[in-house]
């Protein structure tokens, strides 16, 4: 059976949960239909995703189709949870990109196209929303093609009306084309892999229609990726379930068993998660994605075994902070705070003070603020748990932070950093701040 891993992605609700929903359900994989608006996504699992209509966290679940087993990964879209789809993005075997048929493409999705191509994601196209008025399908492909890539085609009615688009994109295909033979399902899915052709699909997730079309192409035009058999696995994420830490990872080479030492710590479960649900495996083997309790010192972005380092993440975030507490807080406050913030903003990235002496985070939200000290936190909103002078519950703390405060809104504007101290301009302020460390925990 084909394995692969599909990620969903899209600028902010353009229905990329509703979109996984339809395919869970059309495959058998769900028995209820969930809705978004309704609270009771299968993927959307947090409270705070329920209750705002939003994804926040990336969420994975198994499903198959023909001889295809495909593991979901749903994105969130928002651009301040950026860093959350970025990190999936290593561990994709394909991936559908979702337009809104009334908005079209949108900066957020000219961003996403560009992240999928530094990857070599097999990309599929499903422009949603064709329910609603305005919805112009031809107008659609056509910005499509200009837009994104003239080879993005419209493969709703299957290969016979694109033979000669097909053709026309590999000199090998052309031959056989004009020697009277036709273009494949095989011929389209190595197009696809080399991210040679964009095969587009059109319907509404919200209707269920379309949705069957997509994943037919799903399985029809993609490969099944080969892996080496010496043991690899790539670490995209870090989260926790209740008290467990878990390091989500794809195996990408040979097997992962349970009990196996990783960096001398003892991986004890292997989980395969599907919506807020999961089973325990004994072993993984490649393709697999799982999350991993025992391991304490992962971090996004970390190898193991054959797999080569990754490179590290493309998006900016548009703030970074270090915040520097007094000496004798630095054993609780990391966890306390860290705990409050990464309820807000998951995607924020996290060093311990434990060992800096001090914490970064950024964020990839447009949050304004003014780069002064003491207005640090009602920039960031009177619940902020890193304004000056308060606790992570926003209310008034004696403790003496300080910090730097470094922005780069949008990229457009050069990178302004700021200080701010219980005594402005006082010492604290004079030094430059201490350079972060280099990669989130
Ligand atoms: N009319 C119509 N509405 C849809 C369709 N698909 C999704 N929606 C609605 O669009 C809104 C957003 O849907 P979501 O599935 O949450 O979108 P999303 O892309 O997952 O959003 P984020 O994860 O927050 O970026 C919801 O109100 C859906 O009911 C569709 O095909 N037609
Ligand atoms: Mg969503």
């Amino acid at each position: 059976m084909k394995k692969l891993v599909l990620g969903m992605l899209a600028h902010v609700d353009t229905g990329k949960t509703t979109l996984s929903e339809g395919l869970l359900y059309l495959s058998g994989a769900v028995r209820r239909l969930g809705r978004v608006d309704h609270r009771d996504a299968f993927l959307d699992t947090d409270a705070q995703e329920r209750e705002r209509g939003i994804t926040i966290f990336s969420k994975q679940a198994e499903f198959s189709w023909g001889d295809t087993a495909l593991t979901l990964l749903d994105t969130p879209g928002h651009v301040d949870f950026s860093a959350e789809m970025e990190r999936t993005l290593s561990v994709l075997d394909c991936a559908v990109l979702v337009i809104s048929g009334t908005d079209g493409i949108q900066g957020h999705t000219r961003t996403l196209w560009r992240l999928l191509e530094r990857h070599a994601v097999p990309t599929f196209l499903f422009v949603n929303k064709m329910d609603l008025p305005g919805a112009d399908k031809a107008a659609l492909l056509a910005q499509l093609q200009e837009k994104l890539d003239g080879s993005c085609l419209d493969f709703s009615d299957g290969l016979e009306p694109v033979q000669e688009d097909l053709a026309s994109l590999d000199e090998g295909l052309m031959d056989q084309y004009l020697e009277g033979g036709r273009i494949t399902e095989a011929d389209a899915a190595s197009l696809a892999a080399r991210r040679l052709v964009f095969p587009c699909f059109f319907g509404s997730a919200l209707k269920l229609e379309g949705v069957e079309k997509l994943l037919d192409g799903l399985s029809r035009y993609t490969l099944s990726p080969s892996y080496p058999t010496g043991f690899g696995a790539r670490v995209f994420k870090i989260a926790r379930d209740g008290a467990d830490r878990l390091t989500y990872v794809k195996i990408t080479g040979g097997s992962l068993k349970v009990r196996t030492l990783l960096r001398e710590e003892k991986v004890n479960q292997i989980r395969i998660y599907s919506g807020a649900k999961y089973q325990t495996i004994d072993e993984a083997p490649a393709g697999t994605v799982c999350a991993l309790t025992g391991l304490t010192g992962t971090r996004p972005g970390d190898v193991f075994g054959v797999e080569p380092p990754a490179a590290g993440p493309e998006l900016e975030p548009v703030l970074t902070y270090q915040v520097i507490p007094p000496p004798a807080a630095t054993s609780t406050l990391p966890s306390a705070i860290s705990a409050s913030w990464r309820r807000r903003t998951p995607s924020s990235g996290w060093f311990g003070t434990k060992r800096w002496g001090r914490f970064t985070s950024s964020s990839w939200g447009r949050f304004s603020w003014r780069c002064s000290p003491g207005s640090f936190g009602s920039g960031l909103g009177r619940r902020s748990p890193l304004a000056p002078g308060t606790s992570s519950t926003g209310r008034p703390s004696p403790m003496p932070w300080r910090g730097w405060a470094t922005s780069s809104p949008c990229g457009t504007t050069p990178r302004s950093t700021c200080c701010w101290s219980p005594a402005p301009g006082a010492a604290d302020c004079a030094s430059p701040p201490p350079a972060p460390p280099t990669s989130w925990t």
